[in-house]
């Protein structure tokens, strides 16, 4: 026999529970996409406390979709360590150019980052950031569905040591702390510079090299690396995005380390 209560009480409670845990975090993560979902593997990996909110119900980002919904996506020789890494199955087309199922490889992604540890919770978006003394210091989360429904309900709070904007190419966290409070951003201008038109190679060393701290306590990895520091987009090639998850949970765990 079922009992519909105990099945409510067991969703609502082990909800709470999760939630409350995540009160207080290491690293929050806003968005599931590519970046996102990397950088709390290897977070989750390292054993650091990671959250992802993520404003959809369904994770992945621009993943799935690969190219004009042809849905593979293409990895370059950079990238393939990180494909191997996580047992994603791959195969060459080209030399440099290696292909794999858009599907398998999302939700690849997100079973290991999962089963590393990290926690996902789907259907919630960071609205806005905790700003204290010059640094970000948490955020400010609230349910899609009141966004969507128009309602006029306030948002809750975490407080993490670390955020990271993985919201793609809106930039989302960063575009909120400039708008809201004025700060000057790491970033040549000091503003958000804005993502550029096509340049795949460039943009795929761009996103790299600017994943990086863009204020104090917040980070910007994928398509909002290059919104925000002024890089080129590259169309449906992944490495860069899978690089820069990497690279972000590293540049944190290293400061978590005190290094
Ligand atoms: C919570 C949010 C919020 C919010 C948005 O766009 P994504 O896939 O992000 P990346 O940067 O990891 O990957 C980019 C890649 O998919 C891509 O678009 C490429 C390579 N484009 C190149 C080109 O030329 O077009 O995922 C971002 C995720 C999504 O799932 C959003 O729903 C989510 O973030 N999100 N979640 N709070 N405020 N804003």
């Amino acid at each position: 026999m079922l009992d519909e209560r105990i099945i409510t009480k067991a969703i609502v409670k082990t909800y709470m529970d999760k939630l409350l845990d995540y009160v207080e975090t290491d690293v929050a993560i806003a968005g599931s996409g590519p970046s996102g979902m990397t950088a709390a593997y290897y977070l989750a990996k390292a054993g650091v406390k990671v959250v992802i909110f993520e404003r959809k119900l369904s994770i992945g980002g621009g993943m799935w979709g690969g190219g004009m919904m042809f849905n593979s996506i293409v990895v370059q020789e950079e990238g393939k360590a990180i494909l191997d890494e996580l047992s994603i199955p791959y195969r060459e087309f080209e030399k440099n150019y290696y292909v794999a199922d858009s599907v398998l490889s999302t939700t690849i992604l997100a079973s290991k980052a999962i089963l590393a540890g990290a926690k996902i919770f789907n259907g919630i978006f960071v609205e806005d950031v905790v700003l204290k003394e010059g640094k970000v210091s948490g955020a400010v989360i609230n349910w899609s569905a009141v966004d969507v429904a128009g309602l006029h309900v306030d948002p809750l709070t975490i407080y993490s040591k670390f955020i990271i904007d993985a919201t793609g190419h809106a930039a989302e966290v960063v575009k909120v702390l400039q708008e809201k409070s004025k700060v000057r951003l790491k970033t040549p201008s000091g503003k958000m510079e804005g993502e550029r038109s096509m340049w795949a190679e460039k943009a795929e060393s761009f996103v790299a090299a600017n994943t990086k701290e863009v204020f104090p306590g917040l980070y910007v990895s994928g398509m909002a690396a290059n919104a925000a520091f002024g890089g080129p987009r590259m169309g449906p090639i992944f490495g860069g995005m899978l690089i820069s998850g990497k690279k972000a949970a590293q540049l944190i765990i290293s400061k978590l380390k005190g290094e």
